[in-house]
């Protein structure tokens, strides 16, 4: 190991190729040409020769970061983004983001090197013993091992075919170190490889559920559509905007959905979201799902009168799983294929005629969302010192609505909550965040992935604890030389800064170290830092930041009384009983 050795395929004296070529010739034949990973025993080599080849091989500093820059690649780019790991603890820092892209059905590929397998197998003590298989299958979409190399060929084939078709999802690929080093003939490995045509076949909806579906929303008299990110995953933007437009139906963003339509759209009813929600009485769910972020279709949210209780919306729901319709309440119009094809079929029928929704429910939310504005502009306006999420954010609001072709990268609790409402985004799959679950640690992976894969500058709002899980990747930012700006909005803590342990021993749980200089570790990598304590320095800096194009931080201070236990999300968080 340690040699580059990239002419195995074409040595014209032994003719043979080996697992390493293969590996990447059926990478590339699939039009695959970017590596996130780490490198290691056994792929190093791997790493060296697929970068020889001309695949970008993007090196991290902890696989987790590598892998949620995969995982993100694959929502971007609709092809799988793949993560590369050493055996065991490389292959377990990258399981948390192989199972982050099965959750939020991002295409993606851990392809993780493993050790002996007959060493494995009989628990005889390998270096980095681990079943990794059997261990990463409850998590995938998907698990393959290869164990031969002429099967490296079906085995990617296989892997792409299932990240990317039907609902996308995180798979796994074992490769055992023996595999790399095996020759085999190279002609006879050429026809071994696949080429996987149309891997993410269309999916067209049955006539009878798209005319179910639109007649019950014509019948609506207060219609609402859901858009989540499945739908900004599908890449049929201008259909979708057409079905909104036409139908004249007022709807809400999910998070990563922001931007499908500009968020000053006047159709959107996302600063009126408390009142659609319970008032609604059809509701379109288009690539969004019933879960805990739409508070499972019931309970106070949706108008139901206890906290389980059904508010008496009828759902329509556009997904491409079957068995996502009936998961938390009845859904009356399941309507199932990919995005765009069902959207381009809603299209066609109502062509025909559609009329707007009444009147009344239109303004009525106008009346919300104009009162609502109003409220949030005078919030925005005010400068308190010091600077607060709102006065900071009024600022970031501005630099993106200016550079509207920005990647958006955002995470954080309070800094996820009040940047999602306060920030407005301008076009499609701009704004990436937290997902499903509401992670913590995709932040520098994700500017990574966003400024490779978009070829544009990154903005990145954080957290001062969620930038902590990622942070050391800054020193990835400085080394591929790329243009992402970190703000950190820096609250000396998780929620707040401002706990105390009543036994005065340590510090609280929640809190860090005080006045942190998050801008040095930054300039400790030859990146540009800077330090904010007022809009104004913000501003300024976000500015100078898009202009130079070069890796920056700044370090927002923030009022450390400022957020909210749990930020939005404060009724999820059980709290012990008083005594
Ligand atoms: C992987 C992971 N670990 C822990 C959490 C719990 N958690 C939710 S938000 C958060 C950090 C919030 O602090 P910060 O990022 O500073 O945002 P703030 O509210 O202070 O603006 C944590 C630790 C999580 N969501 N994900
Ligand atoms: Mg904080």
């Amino acid at each position: 190991m340690g040699t580059v050795e990239p002419q195995v395929a074409s040595d014209a004296q032994t003719q043979l190729t080996d697992g390493f070529q293969l590996v990447i010739d059926a990478l590339k034949l699939n039009g695959i040409d970017t590596i996130y990973g780490l490198p290691g025993i056994p792929i190093t080599d791997l790493t060296r020769r697929a970068q020889a080849e001309g695949m970008r091989v993007l090196s991290f500093r902890h696989e987790q970061n590598a892998g949620y820059a995969a995982s993100i690649a694959g929502f971007l780019t609709q092809k799988p983004g793949i993560c590369l790991t050493v055996s065991a603890p490389g292959f377990l820092n990258g399981l948390n983001s192989l199972a982050h892209a099965t959750t939020n059905c991002f295409p993606m590929i851990l392809i993780s090197g493993s050790s002996e397998r007959e060493i494995v197998d009989l628990q005889q003590g390998d270096y980095e013993e681990m079943d990794q298989l059997a261990i990463a299958r409850p998590l995938a979409k998907a698990a393959y091992r290869v164990l031969h190399a002429e099967d490296i060929g079906v085995g990617i084939a296989r892997a792409i075919r299932a990240a990317v078709s039907g609902r996308p999802g995180g798979v796994y690929l074992d490769l055992p170190a023996k595999l790399f080093a095996q020759s085999i003939d190279a002609a006879v490995g050429k026809k071994s490889l696949i080429k996987v045509v149309d891997p993410a076949p269309k999916q067209i909806p049955a006539p009878d559920a798209v005319k179910r579906a639109l007649d019950l929303l014509r019948g609506a008299k207060k219609p609402l559509i859901i858009l989540g990110k499945g739908a900004a995953y599908a890449q049929a933007d201008a259909d979708i905007r057409a079905l909104v437009e036409k139908t004249g139906i007022p709807y809400l963003p999910m998070s990563m959905a922001k931007g499908l339509l500009p968020d000053t759209h006047e159709q959107s009813a996302a600063a009126a979201r408390s009142y659609v929600l319970p008032e609604a009485d059809v509701v379109m769910l288009i690539g969004a799902r019933l879960n805990w972020l739409l508070s499972h279709g019931k309970g106070k949210t949706w108008g139901g009168k206890g906290h389980k209780d059904w508010g008496g919306q009828k759902f329509i729901q556009v997904d491409i799983s079957p068995q996502e319709a009936d998961s938390n309440v009845r859904v009356d119009a399941p309507v199932v294929g990919d995005i765009g094809s069902c959207v381009s079929a809603f299209l066609n029928e109502i062509r025909s005629g559609w009329s707007k929704p009444p009147a009344e429910w239109l303004n009525a939310i106008n009346e919300r969302k104009t009162k609502n504005i109003a409220k949030m502009a005078e919030t925005l306006a005010k400068n308190p010192s010091p600077m607060n999420f709102h006065s900071a954010l009024a600022a970031v609001r501005d630099i993106v609505k200016a550079n509207p072709d920005a990647m958006f990268v955002n995470e954080g609790a309070n800094a996820l909550d009040f940047t999602r409402s306060i920030v407005d985004m301008y076009q499609p799959r701009k704004r990436i965040d937290v997902g499903t679950w509401g992670i913590m640690g995709i932040g520098m992976g994700y500017c990574v992935a966003a400024a490779v894969t978009t070829k544009q500058p990154v903005i990145a709002i954080e957290g001062d604890s969620a930038f902590g899980f990622s942070g050391m990747e800054v020193e990835t930012i400085c080394r591929y030389n790329l243009p992402v700006c970190v703000v950190v909005l820096n609250n000396n803590g998780v929620y707040k800064g401002t706990d105390v342990d009543p036994t005065g021993r340590d510090p609280a749980p929640t809190v860090f170290v005080k006045n942190a200089r998050y801008e040095k570790l930054m300039e400790a990598f030859g990146g540009v830092g800077v330090y904010a304590t007022t809009p104004a320095e913000l501003r300024k800096a976000m500015e100078e930041a898009l202009r130079s194009k070069k890796p920056t931080l700044i370090n927002a201070v923030i009022d450390e009384t400022a957020g909210t236990e749990s930020g939005r999300i404060t009724s999820l968080n059980p709290t012990a009983k008083k005594k």
